[in-house]
C-alpha cells in the first residue's frame, strides 16, 4: 500500500483533552478512592414531571419522562402549577436507601434540581422549590442525607448548570422565552446556579460528588468556577465529567453507552432501567436481571463505574419492577460482589467471546455469560495459576495450563461443571503465582474465531481532512472518506477457510442506518472485496439501543498459522447521511461453522 500515511492509535473514548482540572493526580487519587472501590451506584431521576408521567392534557408524549415540559412546550405558567399538586406522601428515605443497599449499591446520586428548573431541596435562592411551592414542605434530600449515613451509602447530587426551562436566562425554553438576544445567561449562572450549588454542599452534609449535566453552552471559565466552588466548599466531593470543559474529576460515558474497549481515564455510564429517567406510566420495556447484570461486569471490566436509574412516582415510591430487578442484582452481587467491588480493568484490551474479565492484584475475575459446558479454555495467561474456583462456591476446579512452544500462545483448561452456576454471570476467581501478565496481542479464541475490534485498530489516513474518531462505545464515527483507513495484526493458530464479515453500528434506537459501502479487507495477501450491506442483526445487550448489522464480505483462504495483519480500506463510502461506516469489527468465522 503505497499511500502517505500517519498512524494513529485508536482511543476507545473520544474525550476531548483541552483543559486539564486544577487539582494534581494525587488529589484526584485521593478524591477518588471510595468511587473507585463503589464500582455501583443508583441514579434517581425525581422531579415534578413524576406528576404527568408521560401523558399532557390527555396525550402520551413521546421521549423521556423528564422532558415533557420541554417535548410538549408547556409554559412556565402551566408547568408551575404541577408543584401545588406535588405531595409525595408515600416518600420514605430509608426505603429509596434500603432498595440501593439491598442492589449492592454504595452511592445515591437524586436529581436536585433538574432541566425543569425545580429544586428538590429547600432552597433559600428560589422559592420555586419542594419545600417552598409545595404542599408536602418536607425536603426529601434532607431525609436521604440521615438516612444515607445511618445506612453508610455516600450521597451525591445530579444538578443542570446550564439548561433550566423555568428561567428567562437559563439554557433550552425557547417557547416562553424566544428572543435569544435578551438572555443573560451569566446572570442565571451568578444567581441561581453559584448560590443553589452552595446551598447543596453546606445544608446536607458530606457529599460524595456532583452529577453536572448537559454542559451546552457553558465557558471554560464559567465550568472551572463550579468545579473549584465544589471542591473549595468540600475537598472530598468530585465532580461529574459532564460538568464541561474536560474538568471533571471522571469521564462520564454518553447514556446508555458502554465503551466496548478498555477507558483510559476513570468512567462512569449512567443507564436507564426501561427507556426513561423520570418516571413514564407507560414505560414498560424494562431491561432484565441478566442484561443489568452483564452490563454491570462490561461496565467494571472496562475500569468504569455503573450507575442505575430509578425514576419514582407522584407519591414518592420507586417503581415495583425497578425494585424487583434491583433486588435480584442485589442477590447476585452477594455471592459475587468480590469481582466488581475494587476492581480494575480487564489486563486484556478486548473483550473475551464468552464474557468479560475484572482484576485485583493478583487475581483475575472471569465472569462467563456463555457457559461452555464441562470444559472452558482461555487463550492469553502468561502468569502461573495457582488455583480456580467458583464464586458460587465448591471445591477447586481443577485446571491445566500449557504454553505452545511453535505458536506461543498459552492455554488454561478448567474443568468447570456442565451446567452454568448462575444464568446470568457464573464468576471463575483465578488466582496467580505472583503478578498477572497475559499477551495481550489479538488472538484467535477458543471458540475459533477472530475479532478485530475498530477500537483496537491503527487508523492511517492520505486525507487532508481526516476526521474517522471514536464514540464513547468505541464504535467508528465519522468515517465519510476513503482515504482513511485501518489495520490490525493477530495471533491465527488455525489455518482454513474463513468468512470475513464486518459488523456495523445502527444509530440510537435503531432509528437510522447507512449501508452501502464497498471495502476491501486484505488478509494474508489476500483481497475480499465486499458491500457494507445489511444481511441481518446481531443482538447487542451491552448497547442495546444501538442494534448491530451484520455483512458478509466474502471468504478468504489461510493457510499458515502465526501473526497475520489485516487492512480494511474503503473503496466507496455512502455518506448520504454522514454516519459513514460505522464501524465495530471484523471477524473470521470459520466457514461452515
Ligand atoms: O437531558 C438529560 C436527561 O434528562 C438525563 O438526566 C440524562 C442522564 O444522564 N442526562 C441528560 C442527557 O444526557
Amino acid at each position: 500500500m503505497n499511500r502517505a500515511v500517519t498512524i494513529l492509535l485508536a482511543i476507545p473514548l473520544a474525550l476531548p483533552l483541552l483543559a486539564q482540572p486544577a487539582a494534581t493526580n494525587t488529589q484526584r487519587d485521593q478524591r477518588l478512592a471510595w468511587w473507585r472501590d463503589a464500582r455501583f451506584g443508583m441514579f434517581i431521576h425525581w422531579g415534578l414531571y413524576a406528576i404527568p408521567a408521560g401523558e399532557w392534557k390527555g396525550q402520551p408524549v413521546p421521549g423521556l419522562g423528564e422532558w415533557i415540559m420541554n417535548h410538549a412546550q408547556i409554559p412556565v405558567a402551566e408547568y408551575e402549577q404541577l408543584a401545588k399538586q406535588f405531595n409525595p406522601v408515600k416518600f420514605n428515605a430509608d426505603e429509596f436507601v434500603a432498595v440501593a443497599k439491598n442492589a449492592g449499591m454504595k452511592y445515591i446520586v437524586i436529581t436536585s434540581k433538574h432541566h425543569d428548573g425545580f429544586a428538590m431541596f429547600g432552597s433559600k435562592v428560589s422559592p420555586y422549590n419542594i419545600v417552598d411551592a409545595t404542599p408536602f414542605h418536607r425536603d426529601p434530600l434532607k431525609e436521604l442525607s440521615a438516612a444515607c449515613q445511618r445506612a453508610g451509602l455516600r450521597l451525591c447530587f445530579y444538578y443542570s448548570q446550564t439548561q433550566d426551562w423555568h428561567e428567562p436566562d437559563g439554557v433550552g425554553n425557547t417557547w416562553d422565552f424566544p428572543d435569544a438576544s435578551k438572555q443573560n445567561f451569566q446572570k442565571y449562572y451568578d444567581e441561581k446556579v453559584l448560590p443553589q450549588v452552595r446551598e447543596l454542599l453546606t445544608n446536607y452534609g458530606p457529599i460524595g460528588l456532583i452529577w453536572f449535566d448537559t454542559p451546552r453552552n457553558i465557558t471554560l471559565e464559567q465550568s472551572r468556577q463550579l468545579a473549584d466552588l465544589v471542591h473549595k466548599l468540600q475537598p472530598d466531593c468530585l465532580v461529574s465529567g459532564r460538568v464541561g470543559h474536560n474538568l471533571g474529576d471522571y469521564d462520564s460515558a454518553g447514556d446508555n453507552q458502554i465503551s466496548v474497549g478498555k477507558v483510559k481515564r476513570d468512567w462512569e455510564t449512567p443507564v436507564t432501567l426501561n427507556d426513561t429517567w423520570g418516571f413514564k406510566k407507560d414505560d414498560h420495556n424494562w431491561k432484565s436481571t441478566t442484561v443489568l447484570i452483564r452490563q454491570m461486569g462490561q461496565v467494571a471490566s472496562r475500569g468504569g463505574n455503573y450507575l442505575l436509574n430509578v425514576g419514582p412516582t407522584a407519591e414518592g415510591v420507586i417503581p415495583q419492577p425497578s425494585v424487583e430487578r434491583l433486588a435480584e442484582v442485589g442477590k447476585w452481587m452477594k455471592t459475587n460482589g468480590e469481582s466488581i467491588y475494587g476492581t480494575t480493568a480487564s489486563p486484556f484490551p478486548y473483550e473475551e467471546p464468552w464474557g468479560v474479565i475484572t482484576a485485583k492484584p493478583g487475581k483475575l475475575y472471569l465472569h462467563v455469560f456463555q457457559w461452555p459446558g464441562k470444559e472452558f479454555v482461555v487463550y492469553g495467561i502468561e502468569s502461573k495459576v495457582k488455583q480456580a474456583r467458583l464464586l458460587t462456591g465448591g471445591a477447586p476446579l481443577a485446571l491445566r495450563q500449557q504454553h505452545h512452544a511453535d505458536s506461543g500462545l498459552d492455554e488454561l483448561r478448567i474443568a468447570t461443571p456442565a451446567d452454568a452456576p448462575d444464568a446470568s454471570d457464573s464468576v471463575i476467581v483465578l488466582e496467580m503465582d505472583g503478578g498477572v501478565r497475559v499477551t495481550t496481542m489479538l488472538l484467535q479464541q477458543p471458540d475459533h474465531k477472530v475479532t478485530l475490534p475498530a477500537y483496537l485498530s491503527e487508523v492511517h489516513h492520505t486525507a487532508a481532512n481526516a476526521q474517522l474518531r471514536f464514540d464513547s462505545r468505541g464504535v467508528v464515527e465519522r468515517w465519510l472518506d476513503t482515504g482513511e483507513w485501518l489495520s490490525w495484526d493477530f495471533q491465527l493458530s488455525e489455518p482454513a477457510r474463513y468468512d470475513v464479515v464486518a459488523i456495523t453500528s445502527g444509530q440510537k434506537y435503531g432509528k437510522d442506518w447507512e449501508g452501502g459501502h464497498r471495502v476491501t479487507v486484505n488478509i494474508a495477501g489476500n483481497d475480499v472485496r465486499g458491500l457494507i450491506g445489511d444481511d441481518g442483526k446481531l443482538d447487542n445487550p451491552s448497547n442495546p439501543y444501538w442494534p448491530y448489522v451484520v455483512s458478509k464480505l466474502g471468504t478468504v483462504e489461510i493457510t499458515k498459522a502465526g501473526k497475520q495483519h489485516v487492512t480494511l480500506v474503503p473503496q466507496q463510502i455512502v455518506a448520504a447521511k454522514k454516519f459513514g461506516l460505522t464501524l465495530v469489527s471484523i471477524q473470521l468465522v470459520p466457514k461452515g461453522s
